[in-house]
């Protein structure tokens, strides 16, 4: 396939087949890709790389690969590369149900980290060397400047790092997105840090391009083939109930002078429900809205189009295939109002605490102290992994998290008397918002958090069961200060494993 992508002529002869840039990489190598949440991913040499692996397993030749991405990415990077049984190493966020699976089965190793500490620890070494970087861009300038495509993530970094470069330009891609990036070249290692000059979710402190060392081009590999997001649902009763409590919240927190007017810049966390509570601030009061996250969903076009979200900031696009067709038949206007950073500056703890932002994030299930699992179903099967959610939950200026009150059809209470797993502890959780209710919980000692949890946001079904529990431990525990039965604490989690109920 050929392109009119590639403004540099010197560049034209590295243009070859996808399979034959497959073939660079070698077996026990690891490879940096470029992608995010379904967008911005490299589609053509995943496949070819998944079916020059299965070749050489048929063989009876070994062959797997480490992969580092920005997040989660589409079916023909993960999906493909995990069927074939190729990735011997995994990082980060994975949302790909086949590599779920391997992950969960134990044959697949994934280390599950922060978003914002990926550049960073590749670059302090903790990773070991990065052989092959393959990313998407939209295009190649004249002067060998990369166009980056629909996410950011760790590009920059896996560019800089990587011995060697493979470039899948997309023509899919819609070549306007050019001057929608601010990709950030100044972060440096401590000793030598210096703040990041970043006040307002719309400031652009760094350049709308990618630079690399040309050199490093082993191959150039064209395709066409489309983001491949998934569809969000539509709100449900429940997702339009946690939209309703929310809005109640950041009205009274206006009133009470604790937010301004337009709010602060907002996060909002991967899933149906963050969704959700985008649409529902579209029918809210606020004006003038900004954003300041990772992710860029549906919910934010309609804010954008209704002329109620000023500037959303984030790292990458995470569209259904009706918004992605969507913004892509009107980029220019898009492009005013959006931005996309590398994901160490999109979810740097710095920036979220100085701009205050207010997190919105799901959760699996958060116990009567306000311990928060976002990964862990039982305790040990991973989900997806924990994202962003820590980068803002932490430094948030009120960390929000939502979820409905129960899971698969009922069997599962959300809240529970211990979380099996936890990723957030309750310092960094200030607000649980369920369809049942909000609780407030910031200023709160543990006991008081108990009681305000299990009446707010437990299920009716599943609150005399807690209460019951709640008022044994506080008889019975070891302390006082966080009461807990040992013996009973994860006993719901067995029960379910048991029986497939928590109910007793
Ligand atoms: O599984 O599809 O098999 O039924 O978890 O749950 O209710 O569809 O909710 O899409 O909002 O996802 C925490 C997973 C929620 C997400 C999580 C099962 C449930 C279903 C999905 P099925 P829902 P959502 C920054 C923010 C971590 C990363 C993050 C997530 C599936 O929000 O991955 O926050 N968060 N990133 O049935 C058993 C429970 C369950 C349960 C839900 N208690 N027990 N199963 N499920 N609760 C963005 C990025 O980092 C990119």
């Amino acid at each position: 396939m050929t392109t009119s992508r590639i403004a540099m002529p010197s560049l034209h002869k590295k243009i070859m087949s996808a399979a034959d840039a497959a073939r660079l990489i070698g077996h026990g190598t690891t490879v940096g890709m470029s992608g995010f949440t379904g967008s911005g991913y490299p589609k053509e040499v995943p496949l070819a790389l998944a079916a020059h692996i299965e070749e050489e397993q048929a063989k009876g030749n070994p062959f797997r690969v480490k992969v580092w991405t920005g997040a989660s990415t589409g079916p023909e990077l993960d999906g493909a590369l995990a069927k074939a049984d190729g990735i011997e190493f995994r990082l980060p966020y994975n949302s790909d149900p086949i590599a779920r699976e391997k992950i969960n089965n134990g044959t697949m190793n994934y280390f599950d980290m922060h978003l914002s500490q990926v550049a960073p620890m590749a670059w302090q070494g903790f990773l070991g060397p990065l052989d092959t970087a393959v990313v998407e861009v939209t295009g190649i300038t004249a002067d060998g400047g990369l166009i980056p495509s629909s996410s950011v993530g760790n590009n920059k970094t896996w560019l800089d790092r990587a011995e060697r470069i493979i470039l899948e330009v997309n023509n899919w891609q819609n070549p306007a997105l050019e001057g929608m990036h601010d990709i950030y070249y100044g972060t440096q290692l401590p000793p030598n840090r210096v703040p990041i000059p970043l006040v307002r979710a719309d400031d652009r402190i760094g350049q709308p391009l990618f630079r690399c060392d040309l050199d490093k081009i082993a191959g150039i590999v064209v395709t066409d083939t489309p983001d491949r997001n998934l569809p969000f649902s539509a709100p449900d009763a429940s997702a339009m109930q946690i939209a309703g409590h929310l809005i109640e919240f950041f009205e009274h927190e206006v009133k009470m002078g604790r937010m301004p007017e337009n709010l602060l810049p907002i996060q909002s966390g991967v899933g149906n429900i963050a969704n959700a509570v985008l649409t529902g601030l579209v029918d809210s009061r606020f004006e003038n809205m900004t954003s300041y996250t990772e992710v860029i969903q549906d919910g934010m076009l309609d804010l954008i189009d209704c002329g109620k979200l000023r500037i959303a900031s984030a790292t990458a696009f995470s569209l259904s295939p009706e918004a992605a067709l969507r913004i892509n038949a009107d980029m220019e206007r898009y492009r005013d109002r959006m931005i996309l950073r590398p994901q160490e500056i999109s979810n740097h703890p710095e920036l979220i605490r100085r701009l205050g932002c207010v997190s919105m994030n799901g959760l699996i299930e958060a116990d009567i102290y306000g311990n928060v699992n976002s990964t862990h179903v039982m305790g040990s099967r991973i989900q997806n992994g924990i994202g962003g959610s820590g980068d803002f939950a932490r430094n948030a200026f009120v960390s929000i998290f939502v979820t409905p009150s129960t899971a698969k059809g009922g069997a599962i209470s959300a809240i529970v008397p211990q979380v099996s797993h936890v990723d957030h502890i309750s310092q960094d959780v200030q607000v649980i918002v369920t369809e049942q209710g909000l609780a407030d919980l910031r200023g709160l000692s543990p006991k008081q958090r108990a009681e305000l949890i299990i009446e707010k946001c437990a299920h009716p079904k599943f609150r005399p069961m807690l209460a019951d529990y709640y008022a044994r431990a506080l008889k019975d525990s070891y302390g006082k200060h966080s009461p807990s039965l040992l013996r009973e604490a994860l006993s719901w989690h067995q029960r379910f494993i048991e029986t497939g109920s928590m109910e007793a």
